[in-house]
């Protein structure tokens, strides 16, 4: 089963690794748009421009049967008009998983890590406002500027990127946040870097897993199933870290890597 896959670079790879693990057929096509990264400090208007323009180029070109926004930013931004778009395509976003971290908090307490874009659009606030009725939960919310940057230049373990994090931690060391939400799908790639300064107790909430769930389930109903091999191909529009790519996948993975302009 053809899927295609977009992030603005390499985040959205976490969520394919996940695909890749819990998904059997599937031939991925993923789009690392690399030349409009970050899309965390674009307007909501540029990154849903953005993203119909690759969803086009995945459907018209590729024949893609799913469509998956690997991107919580741009999924705030465009889920609502790719659906209307394309009603018949299997369209799948990504957002900050509040709700299994509610369901995991012990203290009530939980962090919120995430774009600025992701954290004031209207999506994120009607999931909090919705989900915070079901426990009286307190968040402690944190844009995490210029994280996507630092690791899509490959700079995960350097001292500026951990001195950054431990800015950000430090307000939920001290208030016993027991679970934090990566609300942005790079941010599983400095999960040890989190676990590290937060103490091997927290819980990181990622969204991969949910995702490979919810397509294996819609593509059920819709009648789709193959177990052929999985097959993962990149596509850039613009640089990329080839060595990140090869330490997301532990190096166990052929991937095609194509550059597109
Ligand atoms: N991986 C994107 C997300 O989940 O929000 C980050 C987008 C960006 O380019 N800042």
């Amino acid at each position: 089963m053809k899927i295609g896959v977009f992030d603005s670079g390499l985040g959205g790879l976490t969520v394919v690794k996940a695909i890749d693990k819990y998904f059997k057929g599937a031939d991925i096509l993923y789009i690392a748009d690399t030349i409009f990264a970050p899309y965390g400090d674009k307007t909501h208007e540029a990154i849903k421009n953005r993203c119909i323009l690759i969803s086009e180029f995945l459907i018209k070109n590729h024949n893609i049967e799913a469509l998956i926004v690997a991107c919580n930013t741009a999924t705030s931004a465009a889920i609502k008009e790719l659906r209307n778009l394309y009603p018949n395509l299997i369209v799948i976003g990504t957002e900050p998983g509040i709700k299994p971290a509610i369901e995991l908090t012990k203290t009530l307490n939980i962090g919120v890590l995430a774009t600025t874009a992701t954290l004031k659009g209207e999506k994120y606030q009607l999931l909090v406002n919705q989900l915070s009725k079901q426990k009286p939960i307190k968040l402690y919310e944190q844009a995490c500027l210029g994280l996507v940057e630092q690791i899509e230049k490959g700079e995960i373990n350097s001292f500026k990127t951990n001195e950054m994090l431990k800015k950000w931690l430090e307000p939920m060391i001290e208030n016993s946040v027991d679970t934090i939400v990566l609300g942005c799908t790079h941010y599983p790639i400095v999960s040890d870097n989190i676990k590290d300064i937060m103490g091997k107790e927290i819980n990181l909430i990622e969204t991969g897993q949910a995702i490979a769930n919810r397509l294996e389930y819609l593509c059920k109903i819709k009648g789709h199933c193959n177990f052929d091999p999985n097959k993962i191909s990149i596509l850039h529009t613009g640089n990329i870290n080839k060595n990140m790519i090869k330490k997301i996948f532990e190096n166990n993975k052929n991937i095609d890597e194509i550059e597109v302009r």
